[in-house]
């Protein structure tokens, strides 16, 4: 990473914060959170829009027939989807619903501080996900009593049988939909985002968007299954870009800012120097200082991407990348993600490159601040392998007339993301393990029904 990336810390930005006062709040918002990333890999893959088994993207057809059967949690109970089951879709609509979606889609700020920023991330979706059961406690009918949906893409004889599976994680944020497709927790920011990317040359690499649904109260944008043509995927996910936060966080932050418990005890349990004596005395970080430190212990600062966590085909999962850092632990952890298969990476590397084409011809691109997206790698045993931009819930429309290059420095006041930068090196990474490539092919060798199993058993 040129030196001219390196940012200041919080420190410097004077963030520090003086006191520790969310109590049992931080306690909350710590349960469970980072032990729940796994989940959130498969579901941030049940998102995007359909690819052949050769690796060719074809834009995602709303009215094509979902494809993806979802295993009952103890096997039980299934029921066909009707039309009638689907109702209250906004499809389009512009309607702020959720209180998970304060932060700006103008590049202005719509929070009050700090808090409501931290308040938003509790409940925000983040890829922490449940499918929730086919029946609620106490209830006698379906969670998903939906009704009508604005272009229903099934004929009474392409209904699917439609089973359901409990993950683990923070309840809400992701729901199962229809057959093919996903409800993830509505965030303004990101509907709107989907609103403009339907006309720009990112839509084929972005998640199949239908749309918003109403269930229960709640709003949920409805997206296409990204694991609905992969048998037994494994699925990555890198964070890009050399900032994690939007400066209006660090504005806010220092202007009020906001120690976290939750924060401190992640960051101590990576490092136990890692907080400062104040911090340590009043345990507590900000947020924009946590973020700044995962970035600077990541390969975020030093690559302007960092692996945020794998999932692999026999049901393992890793999400303890916080250390890792340079270009060589990064080359190590793709090859054992790809198991050496040549061919993934060839695949993956030709995404990639059609993925900077795009982003380098994308209006939407030029005239957005994109902090905290990813790309999602996912492969199979059958060669398929795809990547997809996903997570728009941090993407910030810059004011009228204003434009980033995302591959030039940030400082704070030009709102640069540094995401080309990170994808040029995503880039040279893979090649590197092209070029290191081993031979050998350890694709899983676990059944398709082990792994049905291991769904069904609540990851
Ligand atoms: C989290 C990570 C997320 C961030 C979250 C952090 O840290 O940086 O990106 O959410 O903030 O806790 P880690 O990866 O170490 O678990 P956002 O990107 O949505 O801000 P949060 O705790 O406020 O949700």
């Amino acid at each position: 990473m040129p030196k001219e990336y390196r940012r200041k810390t919080s420190k410097d930005f004077g963030i520090t914060g003086t006191s520790v006062n969310e109590g049992s709040r931080l306690e909350r918002r710590t349960a469970g959170k980072s032990s729940q990333i796994c989940d959130d890999l498969i579901h941030k893959a049940a998102q995007v829009a359909q690819s052949s088994a050769t690796g060719a993207t074809t834009v995602m057809d709303a009215r094509r027939v979902p494809q993806v059967t979802i295993t009952p949690e103890g096997g039980g109970s299934s029921r066909e989807i009707q039309q009638e089951d689907w109702g209250d879709v906004v499809d389009g609509a512009l309607r702020r619903k959720l209180s998970n979606s304060s932060i700006s889609s103008t590049g202005s700020s719509a929070v009050e501080s700090e808090d409501d920023l931290l308040s938003d991330n509790e409940s925000k979706s983040k890829g922490i996900v449940t499918l929730e059961h086919l029946v609620d406690a106490g209830e006698s009918k379906p969670w998903w009593k939906l009704k009508t949906i604005v272009h229903w893409p099934f004929s009474a004889t392409q209904r699917r049988k439609l089973n359901w599976v409990q993950l683990a994680g923070h309840k809400g944020n992701f729901k199962a939909a229809d057959e093919g497709n996903i409800l993830k927790k509505f965030s303004e920011n990101e509907m709107q985002c989907f609103e403009k990317l339907r006309d720009d040359a990112l839509l084929p690499y972005v998640p199949g968007y239908h749309g918003v649904v109403e269930k229960d109260g709640e709003s949920f944008l409805h997206m296409t299954d990204l694991l609905a043509n992969f048998d037994l995927p494994n699925v990555m996910d890198c964070k890009m870009g050399v900032r994690t936060y939007l400066e209006e966080e660090l504005v806010r932050a220092r202007e009020r800012p906001k120690p976290r418990e939750d924060l401190y005890k992640k960051m101590v349990e990576v490092d136990s120097e890692g907080p400062t004596p104040q911090e340590h005395s009043q345990r507590g970080v900000t947020k924009p200082r946590y973020m700044q430190w995962r970035e600077t212990m990541s390969s975020t600062n030093t690559l302007g991407f960092r692996i945020e966590g794998i999932k692999k085909c026999d049901g393992t999962c890793r999400t303890d990348f916080k250390k890792t850092r340079s270009k060589q632990d990064v080359i190590q952890v793709f090859k054992d993600f790809v198991g050496g298969n040549a061919s993934i990476i060839k695949s993956y590397l030709s995404r990639l490159t059609e993925i900077q084409q795009a982003l380098k011809m994308s209006e939407f691109f030029k005239q957005h601040e994109v902090i905290g997206s990813s790309l999602l790698f996912i492969h199979d045993h059958t060669g398929n392998a795809q990547v997809w931009i996903i997570d728009f819930g941090k993407t910030t429309a810059l004011p009228e007339g204003q434009t980033l290059n995302h591959d030039i420095p940030w400082q704070e006041g030009n709102r640069e993301d540094g995401y080309l930068w990170g994808l040029e090196n995503l880039l040279h990474t893979l090649e590197s393990v092209s070029i290191e490539g081993t031979s050998e092919e350890t694709f899983c060798s676990v059944t398709k029904e082990n792994s049905q199993t291991t769904e069904g058993d609540g990851q």
